[in-house]
């Protein structure tokens, strides 16, 4: 049976941060990562190969490159938690024991949870989704092969990250119609499952002015249920109790971008790291876990009730760093999170809104301008800036969040 001072389970954004992080502070053979793909994605970069502008390549680097060379990396699934022991158990049944765990597993896609996915996929060249590695590539021919009808860009039911993906594509998929001359022909629309088009108003608002100016047709409290290729027919549930709750309606569409319903992985959600909603039960200041003080969790797995960002973790990072240190040190958590997360709202080949935001949805602004109107610059951020900063700084550990930036630009300016 293996042994480590710490365990990361998953390598994706928030886990490979932690390993940079301890991994050369606590010295080789400390600190392992369980982390199945051979491939590390910024995810964020999705939307923009969705649009044309970035392979999937871009978004790209082989995992044992972002991984620090004091940590061991074994290449499994993690299968099972047992907190009271302190191990993880993985897929090909080796039991590995732990002093400090950090549980950083990322969220789960489930297409299967709409019928007809996912082989609808497969059946039909113009359905899509940005979400995974295996059909972000058929985006953009999808958006150069619309001619005319319904271009529909869904939002599910279920807690999902990054919540403004759905619309970010929308809005390059309508602006690549009008460079094709096809926009005429197309009516785009945005059927989603929520009430309102954003979670925070100052940006909400931004976004209802687009979609006026766009000419975009938004359908509230509709969830998709079913796709039928064949057809071409997508199937909604209507979610609204003062218009006929649970009626469905089939709607016709050329184009459609799913974005899937996503829960707390299966492996996580059996196990009693979790709370009722299936996600790591943590508190949301600290990021320990409420229940075992030697377990914490980071990014998308967990219940800190924040939009599941990348820009969440560089938040979060700086703060478990301190913590689990401290904790560490037999001392108690002290650092909070104010649950700062980002958003950077494409609208078009060269525009973005950049939202920013604390637990409360009280915008939380870099820059002393204003960030709730379509800017150029911050699509520039968007695409040139941060890969950049995830690349060489978050990833490595040295970007904790624009709290110090934000701090400096706004001396002596209002806020
Ligand atoms: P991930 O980075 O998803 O990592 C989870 C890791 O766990 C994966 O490597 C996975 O292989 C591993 N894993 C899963 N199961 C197991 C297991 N059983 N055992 C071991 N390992 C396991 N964020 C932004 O900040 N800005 C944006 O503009 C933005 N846009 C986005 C657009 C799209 C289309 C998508 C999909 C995401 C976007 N995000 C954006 C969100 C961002 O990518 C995620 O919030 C972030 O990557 C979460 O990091 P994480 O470490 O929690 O999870
Ligand atoms: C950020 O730090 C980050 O992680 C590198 C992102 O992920 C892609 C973001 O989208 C954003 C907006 C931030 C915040 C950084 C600045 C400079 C506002």
């Amino acid at each position: 049976q293996k042994s480590y001072e710490l365990l990361i389970v998953g390598g994706g954004t928030g886990g490979t941060v932690i390993a940079n992080k301890f991994a050369p502070k606590l010295g080789s053979g400390k600190v392992a990562v369980i982390e199945p793909s051979d491939t590390h994605y910024y995810q964020p970069m999705w939307t923009l190969v969705g649009g044309g502008i970035k392979t999937l390549e871009d978004s790209s680097r082989p995992t044992k490159n972002v991984l620090p060379k004091q940590c061991d990396w074994i290449k499994q699934k993690a299968a099972s938690f047992d907190p009271h022991k302190c191990t993880v158990t993985t897929d090909n049944g080796d039991e590995i024991k732990y002093q400090y765990l950090v549980v950083a597993m990322g969220i789960q896609l489930n297409y299967n949870k709409i019928k007809g996915l996912p082989e609808a996929f497969d059946e039909d060249p113009m359905l899509t989704s940005n979400y995974s590695t295996d059909y972000v590539t058929k985006t953009y021919k999808a958006l150069n092969e619309f001619q005319a009808g319904n271009a529909i860009f869904t939002f599910p039911n279920t807690p999902i990250k990054c919540a403004g993906a759905p619309q970010k594509i929308m809005y390059l998929a309508e602006e690549r119609f009008r460079q094709r001359g096809v926009r005429d022909k197309a009516t785009v629309m945005f059927n989603t499952s929520l009430g309102v088009i954003f979670g925070v108003k100052k940006y909400a608002d931004a976004l209802l002015k687009v979609i006026e100016k766009r000419d975009i047709k938004v359908n509230y409290k509709k969830n998709l249920i079913e796709v039928r290729p064949g057809k071409k027919e997508a199937v909604f549930e209507n979610l609204d109790s003062t218009t006929g709750l649970g009626e469905t309606q089939t709607v016709q569409y050329s184009f459609m971008h799913i974005t899937p319903p996503m829960s707390a992985p299966d492996v996580l959600r059996n196990s009693p790291l979790v709370d009722q909603s299936g996600f790591v039960n943590v508190n949301k200041n600290t990021l320990q876990h409420v229940e075992f003080s030697n377990v914490f969790g980071i990014g998308d797995c967990t219940n800190v009730p924040t939009s599941k960002t990348a820009a969440a973790i560089s938040g979060q990072c700086g703060v478990l760093r301190k913590n689990l240190w401290e904790v560490m040190q037999g001392r108690e958590p002290e650092k909070e999170y104010n649950g700062y997360t980002s958003c950077p709202l494409i609208t078009g080949y060269k525009s973005c809104i950049l939202a920013e935001f604390d637990f409360a949805g009280n915008p939380l602004e870099t820059f002393p301008i204003n960030q709730g109107v379509e800017r150029r610059s911050m699509f520039h951020m968007k695409k040139d800036v941060m890969p950049q900063m995830y690349w060489k700084f978050l990833l490595n550990g040295y970007w904790e969040g624009p709290d110090i930036p934000r701090k400096i630009m706004h001396l002596g300016l209002s806020q």
